[in-house]
């Protein structure tokens, strides 16, 4: 071999050893990075290569994309009554994270369960009755969790997987409330049965339940109201409990304990529980010894849990589907990668846009997710590639300076960049339903992408890069409304954070740091109060 160079034709005839060395540490390195670049069954495009180090899996499985998702999902639904149960999987990458068999089992038992026990069932009037009585009883077949929905719709769909693990958990049945901020959004989920409670359902006004119900176990608890002792029968306990999960839970009274193993014991044997949260508590649920070996089985990736289970309960109605379908087919269908930026401005971590924008410029072409603008005008190539950036956010702004920087101007690799954003709702609203499902469609949107950046701490970013399967690049909070330096980093996982942990040593009864208490629980990337599940 001819030396090209004269540094290298030193280097390496004077030292040989070394220049061998060299040799097999750069052979492992393209090894290793060829290891973690997609393969042509798990990326979305075979062949296209994707930007920004987007490859996702820390194992070799991978779940197909075929319609049942490798057996996750059913096949007994009436498709034409949920379009996305079946489609989702044609326009999102197939999962890199392995399935286990065992939740899957977890699953179908559930179902069986759900159909049994759900409304309009003679199991479900029995168990209404003991609702209405003034105790407890073993002698009821079925047990129920009841969901209330709270918070933007990230935080309901956190907040919905978890209550769901934890009714996988305790052999509960998952009910729903059918408030005007959940309606027309998903689909059922459970076949042959309903997840809402009829609208004669006995407890009346879920909306009133706070920190402060005296129905709440930490209430009870606090006040000495409930026999916090695991061995009580259930006879000398309530019909029904509250449980008070929202994000100022840990302010007040004992809401804390629900993540105590012997609380579990006694909340275990109360036929109702009534939840309401904002958070995505499952890394509360892996503090609880009692379900730890539930939890590996269901879970041997850990940060697989609201990957999975998002992708089996959560289904866009067909009004949202529609959004989502009339907008991929218009704007992103035919472009070769499809780049998602969502863009979140917190009133607890203020910036202003022009601050905002600069750190989106910053971050996406720091990390080679977008190309540079050319400063001198070429002409664009015949062959040249097309990437669509679908920017989500309440604002226009980010989307209108992007799409004019790349219509201003070639870019560095001569790639054309377009830019499209489907709403811009300029505030967040409640209760308006075409709000609702704008939002969960631009969510769905995203998760079609094959990188994302996502604003931190953002639960709407959250539940887009995790139904992705996709590591996202976080941009970082700011600080004193200053973006930071430098302006994103990469997630470690794929599960999202939950941002209100208990911190509470179960044993002593003392304050703790729940990041430090048990090996898979340990604090966020994006939100340091946070913790979140690490493998
Ligand atoms: N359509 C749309 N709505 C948004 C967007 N960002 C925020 N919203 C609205 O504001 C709410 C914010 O709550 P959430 O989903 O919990 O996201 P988070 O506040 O970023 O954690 C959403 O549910 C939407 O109602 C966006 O990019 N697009
Ligand atoms: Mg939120």
């Amino acid at each position: 071999m001819k030396c090209q160079k004269k540094s290298s034709c030193t280097i390496a005839s004077s030292r040989p050893l070394q220049f061998l060395l060299g040799l097999f540490i750069a052979s492992l390195l393209i090894w290793v990075s060829s290891k973690n670049r997609p393969t042509s069954s798990n990326a979305w495009i075979p062949g296209v290569p994707v930007r920004g180090g987007s490859t996702e899996g820390t194992t070799t499985a991978t779940v197909s994309n075929d319609r049942l998702l490798d057996g996750l999902l059913l096949p007994d639904f009436d498709e034409q009554s949920c379009l996305s149960r079946y489609q989702s999987m044609l326009y999102r990458k197939a999962s890199s994270y392995a399935l286990s068999s065992y939740l899957i089992s977890k699953l179908r038992t559930y179902e069986q369960l759900h159909k049994k026990c759900g409304p309009n069932t003679p199991l479900f009037q029995k168990s209404l009755q003991q609702l209405k009585s003034n105790h407890s009883t073993d002698q009821l077949e079925c047990n129920y969790v009841l969901w209330s929905p709270l918070g933007g719709i990230g935080n309901r769909m956190l907040s919905l997987v978890s209550t769901f693990l934890y009714a996988l958990l305790t052999n509960r049945v998952m009910l729903i409330q059918q408030a005007a901020d959940i309606s027309d959004l998903f689909c059922e989920p459970f076949p042959g049965s309903t997840w809402y409670i009829p609208p004669d359902f006995p407890i009346k006004n879920l909306e009133g339940y706070n920190i402060h119900s005296q129905n709440s176990y930490g209430y009870m608890v606090s006040h000495n109201l409930i026999n916090d002792d695991p061995n009580s029968p259930p006879s000398a306990l309530p019909p029904f409990v509250y449980v008070h999960l929202r994000y100022n839970y840990a302010q007040k009274d004992l809401h804390t304990r629900f993540f105590c193993e012997s609380d579990q014991e006694v909340i275990n044997k109360i036929n109702w529980v009534l939840l309401k949260s904002d958070n995505y508590f499952v890394p509360g649920l892996f503090m609880i010894p009692k379900y730890e070996q539930e939890l590996e089985r269901m879970f041997p990736l850990k940060e697989t849990v609201f990957h999975h289970l998002g992708r089996y309960l959560l289904h866009p109605s067909n009004s949202v589907w529609g959004l989502v379908m009339r907008f991929h087919n218009s704007y992103l269908a035919k472009t070769k990668e499809r780049i998602g930026i969502q863009a979140r401005i917190f009133l607890w971590a203020p910036i202003s846009i022009d601050e905002l924008y600069k750190q989106i410029v910053a971050c996406t072409q720091q990390e080679l997710i977008l190309p540079e603008i050319n400063p001198k005008q070429s002409l664009v190539p015949n062959e040249a590639t097309t990437s669509a950036v679908l920017v989500a956010s309440l604002h226009a702004d980010f989307y209108e300076r992007l799409k004019d920087m790349y219509y201003t101007h070639t870019t560095t690799t001569g790639e054309i960049i377009s830019v499209y954003q489907p709403s811009h709702e300029e505030k967040q609203q409640f209760e308006q339903q075409l709000h609702n499902q704008k939002a969960l469609a631009e969510i769905w949107l995203l998760s079609f992408s094959d990188v994302l950046v996502t604003t931190a701490a953002s639960t709407f970013g959250y539940v887009s890069y995790s139904l992705a399967g996709i590591k996202p690049w976080f941009l970082v909070s700011s600080k004193d409304q200053k973006a930071p330096d430098p302006p994103c980093h990469r997630a470690v996982t794929i599960d999202v954070c939950f941002h209100s942990p208990p911190n509470l040593n179960c044993k002593t009864r003392s304050k703790a740091d729940t990041g430090k208490l048990v090996r898979h629980v340990r604090h966020c990337e994006d939100f340091e109060d946070g913790v979140k599940l690490f493998d």
